[in-house]
Parts: C-alpha cells; structure tokens; sequence
C-alpha cells in the first residue's frame, strides 16, 4: 500500500512538471535518433486464411454514428465522447485534419522515403524487397536465413533481419521506396508538416482526456502499404509494449490517404471493456492473435472495418484487437500512427512482464 501511494505521488509529481512544460508549447516525445537508420528487412509471410479482415456478423458491428465525431472539437464538446471510447474501445474523427495539412504530411512522408538514409529511427521493408538483394549469384537472403537461426529467444522474436546501413543492392535500386512498408521514429527528420501532425492541439487534448492527464508521445510511425503490401495480422498494441497493463496507452492512426476494405483499412474488434484483457499473442505471421481467434468466436462477431478519408483520424484502445489486410489496390495507401501514455508513467526496458501477459507459448496456450 505504502509503495502503491509513493508510486501515485511519484507520477502525480511527474504529470505536474509536464504540464508546466506543456504551458510552454512542449509536448514530451522521443528524442533524435542517435545513428543511421535502422534497415528491416521484413520476412516474406503466408497468404492470411480468407475471409480473416471481412465485416462480422453479417453488418451488425458496422460503424455506428455515435462513435464518429466531426473534428476534434466535437470529440471534446460531447458528454458523453469519453464513455463511448471506454465502452468499445475506439472513435473515429472525420477530418481530424485539414486537406491542407494532410497532402503536405504525406508529400513529405513521400520525399522522406526517397531519402537514401533519412533522420529516422528505422525503415522497415517488405520482404520483397528480398529479391533486389540476390546479387552476382551471391545470396544475401540465404545467409541472413543462416544468421538468424543462430539467433537468442529474443532476437528471434524480431519480425526481420536488420541491417545497419542499407544493403548496396537496395541502395543502387532507384525504385525501391515502393517497397517501404514502415518508418519508425520520423519526427526529428526535419520535415516539419509531419511534425505538426504529432503536436496539433485538438489531437493532444483528446489524448489527455483518454489518458486522463498530461501526456507524452512515446512511438511515432508512417504505416506506408504499397500495392501488394503485406497484412498486419490481427494484434492488440498493448502486447508490443512494456507499460503496465492497468496503464492507458491512446493509438492514434491518421489517414493520409484514401484507406479502404481493398487497399488495408484498420478492422477493429470492439468488444465491451469485461471482454477487452489481455489475448495471448504467438509468433506466427507476425507478433499476432492467433487467426482461429478472430474467424471464429467473439472477435469474429465483431470485426469491423473502418473505411477512412485522408485527414480521418482512428483513436483506439490498446487493448482493442484489430490488423489491416493486405493492399489489393494499385496505390499505395498512407497512413500515420502516434501512441500516447500518461506522462507520469513509464515503460521499462524488462520485456519478461509483458511476455507472462501476453506470451501465447510461454502460457501454454495452443494456436
Ligand atoms: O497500418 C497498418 O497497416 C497497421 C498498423 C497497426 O495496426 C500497427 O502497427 O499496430
């Protein structure tokens, strides 16, 4: 009790510090990269099981009006916003940002791509990218495969190869920012309308009311989907993440494209708070819910997708399981994604704890 009540004076301390920072025009958000960008080179995955993105229950989960608010004004004027984010775990904002803001955000995202080694945490590629890099009959992929089986639990548990400079064959291929699947860590790379999206007032207001209090940006991410571009397997976020699990993390995803049912929208499944713990995660496809789980039961009921216009902007719970499907389209489809944490509470470093919460394996659980 005693360490529960220090711990509370602690981030009460803490939160009170950032908000006077905040009087300021400061919002809390992770520092510059410290090297050259990460290079991911992503697995080449299976074909997801048919049917693992479709609406639920025949249309009974589609979008209700009462989850979509017009702008973030609305979001904050309304009663009863909050509790309707609590009860299914997400809202929509249609034009949460201007056109203007929007095409700007994503023409730069567009140059940053292009850039041979941007100011960026990491550029993750999909793994078609492989395929550049079978050069002079020497294959790279074949022994980065040797690499990785002689790889710990932990490093195993990366979803690619990473690379500390891009690979000359990438290097040399002009086209291959079309196989950019995923930029972390963007917001000190000098492009500033990026940047603005991070920090817009009515976004950070609606994360303090949902994180009930200061807040700080902890992840910044450009979920770039070229044509083909994979599927992000059925996840919650939490169970990425070594917050504790009574803590509430916000994600935020932007669409800064048109984002359809053929090109990858996000499909949540909103299911009541009770329903909403923890779900065992496995190493499969991805770091992801297990697919029987999600074509059938609960969260099969419940999937739904979420058509977005460029500048809609999806607020959702940690724990709200969701995942994009593969892109069908001939266009790449763009989209943003921030997360935010109350900003007197921190994540550690120890991954064991979340691994116990959320580790498929490690519970004993099959999939
Ligand atoms: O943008 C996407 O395709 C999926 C994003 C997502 O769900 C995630 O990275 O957690």
């Amino acid at each position: 009790m005693a360490a529960a009540t220090a711990c509370a004076l602690v981030c009460a301390a803490a939160t009170l510090a950032i908000r006077q920072r905040r009087r300021h025009g400061h919002l809390p958000r992770v520092g510059p990269p410290a090297h050259a960008p990460s290079i991911v080179l992503e697995k080449r995955i299976a074909a997801a099981p048919a049917g693992l993105y479709a609406r639920g229950d025949g249309g009974l989960y589609a979008l209700p009006a009462d989850a979509i608010f017009d702008g973030f004004e609305a979001f904050a004027a309304s009663e009863a916003a909050l509790a309707g984010f609590r009860a299914r775990g997400y809202v929509l904002i249609r034009g949460g940002f201007t056109p203007a803001t929007t095409d700007a955000a994503r023409a730069e995202l567009e140059a940053l791509i292009k850039e041979k080694s941007p100011a960026v945490a990491s550029v993750y590629y999909e793994g078609e990218a492989r395929r550049l890099l079978v050069v002079a009959g020497h294959d790279v992929e074949q022994q980065q495969q040797q690499q990785q089986q002689q790889q710990n639990w932990k490093q195993k548990l990366h979803l690619g190869s990473v690379a500390r400079a891009l690979p000359d064959a990438l290097a040399a291929a002009p086209a291959r920012w079309k196989l950019v699947r995923k930029v972390m860590g963007f917001l000190h790379s000098g492009y500033p309308a990026l940047l603005a999206t991070a920090e817009q007032r009515g976004l950070v207001r609606a994360a303090e009311a949902i994180c009930g209090g200061a807040v700080s940006l902890f992840q910044d991410m450009a979920m770039v989907k070229p044509p083909a571009g994979r599927e992000k397997p059925w996840h919650q976020d939490h169970a990425y993440f070594n917050i504790a699990l009574e803590q509430p993390v916000l994600g935020v995803w932007v669409a800064l494209s048109e984002v359809t049912e053929h090109n990858g929208c996000m499909v949540v499944a909103p299911v009541p708070p009770s329903a909403r713990g923890p779900r065992s995660h496995f190493m499969r496809r991805d770091w992801q819910i297990c697919d029987s789980e999600v074509t059938a039961g609960r969260l099969a009921g419940a999937r739904t997708p979420v058509p977005m216009r460029p500048g809609d902007v999806l607020l959702f719970d940690s724990l709200l399981a969701h995942g994009t499907d593969t892109n069908r389209s001939a266009d790449h489809r763009w989209a943003l994604q921030y997360h935010f944490k109350n900003a007197g509470c921190r994540s550690t470093a120890d991954d064991v704890p979340r691994l116990v919460v959320f580790g498929g394996e490690g519970r004993g659980a099959t999939c």
